[in-house]
């Protein structure tokens, strides 16, 4: 019987050599989470990582709280032309999320396009081609299932009254690891696997770093007019070529990232949706008439973090937000914000924290926002913009909104440009709802000037 324990071993090795195959050719880097102002809707749309071609891939899409329901039509489709697999995806009313799946049938460049029936945003992905080829999962499978085979023959050899259920058993083995002999060898010939930009589908390197992509142009182009919603339509061109910038790859969960400042303080943050190459479109209420200034926070793929901003005009008679406060507390979303500031000295960090409590308890379901902590934006007296993240909790992963386990404080270091009264807006993510505190500070100018 000593012959069988060894060949329990050996069924037991290739039962565990399967697994680290596995997981090996699964799912690799993370999900795509790109914030989406879409119609009147803020949403966060997730493409997961697709694990086999052809197969499902997977879109989630969080409807902000004051988001209303309804129905979207989301579909995928191959940039180099092929037919578009589209369903209907019922939104969740008043925050939250909901999913669906789609089918992926080839590796390559795809658009997921998401219509609220008025536009059509299109967010580009790509389908790397490290997902699993056939081969690697027919060894998976051929060597465990012979693994299993094996087991089960040893087991009728042991155990069994008769003679035959453990030949066939034995001889299923032998062929299911011919088979998977034969697809290893087939997948060492396949090119290695190589970490593939998500969005643009080329091959991340490090052979073009911050090299030269020219600036980018924003192009505005809008008929405002006060309290009332229109489009903002975005051009992006080339600072060079004057061609349409389509190579944008996400920076903070967004290919855009559009600050929006009124001319009596307002303040809106939003992330107009691709609806074609170089051009967005987002849809906007001013509540002022007069000159608003339009910051866009975009990434070239291989040229930097980028701020072109441009001023648009909205009709209608100017109003005032009410000034903010300085540092203290602050009624916001239902919870209180105390601000902090030290320092406050141009040109010196500050630190500036803002910590939230609700019914006189420490908010501790803060939910991450384009997957931070918090953000931080802020202008000067000079117009000059600034955008911070929250200091990142080591304890505490950020995964994506669904989990709320952030609070109650949130800490920026922030280093003024310049002397005056600033504001300030925190921003942070509770109930699926973005939670915006604006507070004014004072900033004094370093002393002896050097
Ligand atoms: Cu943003």
């Amino acid at each position: 019987m000593r012959w069988i324990g060894g060949l329990l071993v050996v069924a037991a090795v290739m039962l565990t050599s399967a697994t680290p195959a596995l997981a090996h050719g699964g799912v690799v880097g993370a999900d795509l989470r790109i914030a989406a102002s879409l119609g009147d809707r803020e949403l966060t749309v997730i493409i997961r990582r697709v694990a086999a071609v052809p197969g499902p891939l997977r879109v989630d899409v969080v409807n902000h709280a004051g988001s209303r329901g309804g129905t979207l039509r989301v579909g995928a489709v191959p940039q180099n032309g092929g037919p578009a697999t589209a369903r209907e995806l019922r939104l969740t009313d008043g925050g939250g999320s909901a999913g669906l799946d789609l089918q992926v049938d080839r590796v390559g460049a795809w658009e997921l396009l998401v219509d609220d029936g008025r536009e059509t945003a299109r967010f580009p992905f790509v389908v790397p081609d490290d997902v699993p080829p056939a081969a690697e999962w027919t060894t998976t499978a051929g060597f465990t299932t012979a693994g299993g085979l094996l087991l089960a023959a040893l087991a009728g050899a042991a155990f069994g009254r008769r003679a035959w259920p453990p030949l066939v058993l034995g001889g299923g083995a032998a062929a299911a690891v011919v088979v998977a002999t034969t697809a290893a060898l087939l997948s060492s010939s396949l090119p290695p696997q190589q970490e593939i930009d998500p969005v643009t589908g080329r091959p991340l390197s490090i052979d073009a770093p911050d090299a030269g992509r020219p600036h980018v142009n924003l192009l505005v182009d809008a008929t405002l007019a006060a309290g009332e919603r229109s489009p903002l339509d975005l051009r992006l061109v080339d600072g060079a070529t004057g061609r349409p910038v389509d190579d944008l790859v996400l920076h903070h969960d967004a290919l855009v990232h559009l600050v929006v400042i009124g001319p009596g303080g307002q303040f809106a943050h939003l992330h107009p949706v691709r609806v074609a190459p170089g051009e967005f479109r987002v849809w906007f209420r001013p509540a002022s008439g007069g000159e608003h200034r339009v910051h866009a926070e975009l990434e070239r793929r291989g040229g930097g973090v980028q701020l072109p901003d441009a001023t648009v005009r909205a009709t209608g008679p100017p109003v005032a937000e009410p000034l903010p406060g300085g540092p203290g507390d602050h009624d916001a979303g239902g919870m209180t914000a105390r601000i902090t500031a030290s320092t406050l000295v141009a040109g010196e960090p500050s630190v500036l924290t803002a910590e939230f409590g609700a019914a006189g308890q420490p908010v501790r379901d803060l939910q991450p926002w384009l997957g931070m902590a918090g953000h931080l934006i802020t202008t000067g007296p000079d117009g000059t913009l600034g955008h911070v993240h929250a200091m990142p909790d080591p304890t505490a992963a950020v995964p994506d909104e669904t989990v709320a386990t952030g609070g109650p404080r949130v800490e920026f270091v922030y280093t003024f440009p310049t002397a005056g009264r600033h504001r300030v807006w925190f921003q942070v993510e509770r109930d699926y709802q973005v939670v915006t505190v604006p507070v004014e500070v004072d900033v004094t100018a370093a002393e002896d000037g050097s």
